[in-house]
């Protein structure tokens, strides 16, 4: 079904939201004020806004690191504050401010993530198995990156994954980088989608800067999983605007990231092209759009401030965060 109106400027807000939140981060961490590292999303928002868009809120989603996931937490109904607050090690975190850059929200089917990169497929065919045993329609979204795609585990799991009919649908955000190391010096095949081959699943490509091209190939693969026909593979072409880490070289190998490539990747800032779309298609005008920026700014800079003003963890709750009874 094509997306209405409205479904089209929710995708607009939350990757504005997205990108506002991100900044805040970006912005902490060059005053000191976070405590912990961060891994900018900027430029890749469409991907976890457009892949998590009108998900069940018992759907499962293993989010990608870039923003630590901000794009895809709140395209899955998450708590931006508990997001902030828990980057500024506050209390008031989304755990408790234990956990620097993590963020648990079962009631949303955001279980968590880990800082192990390849660790997302296992724990994803995890998942997968208790949906397909719970019966209810449920499905895994599981995002990954380019570079992820390099660890055995991937194999492991896709492989099973296809062969139990999972209903899980792996999202590759590639953004042709892992960490310093170009792709095509790590992959043996241009396109990560060639994975899908092997493991018997049907597999889209998609412009990793369409907020609606992403959405609508992922809706593809989630109504396959809902439907009982196993998993699928969707590979988003896109590109960070930012280096790997605050504070980190932006380069390829040892040298910078060619000038032109990000020039030419920054043109097609997601948020830019559906802009432009909303307003060529007459869905959004210029005064809603500008409304909808202006409510994504005042939101940031409120859940800074409540971030800010909330208090420190207290130790002693370390022992209960650590150890489950
Ligand atoms: C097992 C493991 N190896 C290395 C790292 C360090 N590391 C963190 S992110 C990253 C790059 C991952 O690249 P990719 O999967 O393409 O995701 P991207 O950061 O490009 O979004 C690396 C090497 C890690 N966290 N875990
Ligand atoms: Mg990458």
């Amino acid at each position: 079904m094509p997306l209405t109106s409205s479904q089209m400027k929710t995708l607009y807000a939350n990757m504005v939201r997205a990108r506002r939140f991100d900044e805040k981060i970006v912005q902490g961490i060059a005053d000191g004020k976070t405590v912990s590292f961060f891994h900018s999303g900027l430029g890749e928002e469409a991907v976890g806004v457009g892949g998590c868009a009108f998900l069940r809120p018992d759907d499962y989603v293993w989010f990608h690191h870039r923003g630590h996931g901000i794009a895809h937490i709140l395209s899955k109904g998450g708590s931006p504050q508990g997001f902030v607050a828990e980057h500024f090690g506050k209390a008031t975190g989304a755990c408790n401010g234990m956990a620097g850059f993590h963020y648990v929200d079962p009631e949303h089917g955001l279980l968590g993530f880990s800082g192990t990169i390849g660790s997302a497929f296992p724990v994803s065919l995890g998942w997968g198995v208790a949906a397909k045993m719970g019966n209810r329609g449920q499905v895994v979204v599981c995002f990954f990156g380019d570079g992820a795609s390099n660890r055995g585990t991937l194999h492991e799991a896709m492989n099973m994954a296809s062969v139990m009919k999972l209903p899980i649908v792996w999202v590759c955000e590639n953004n042709l980088y892992a960490q310093f190391m170009p792709l095509k010096d790590a992959f043996a095949s241009e396109d990560i989608a060639s994975l899908a081959i092997p493991y018997g699943m049907p597999s889209k490509i998609v412009d990793g800067q369409d907020v609606v091209a992403v959405h609508e190939a992922v809706q593809w693969a989630v109504e396959r999983a809902r439907a009982g026909e196993g998993p699928s593979l969707v590979e988003c072409k896109t590109y960070r605007f930012r280096a790997h880490s605050e504070g980190a070289p932006d380069v390829s190998h040892f040298e910078l990231r060619p000038p032109d490539e990000v020039e030419a990747w920054k043109k097609r800032d997601p948020l830019l092209l559906f802009r432009e779309r909303l307003l060529q298609e007459e869905i959004a005008t210029v005064g809603e759009l500008d409304r909808i920026d202006a409510d994504a700014a005042e939101e940031a800079d409120a859940a800074e401030r409540f971030a800010i003003e909330s208090p420190q963890p207290d130790p002693s709750v370390l022992q209960e965060m650590l150890y489950a009874r």
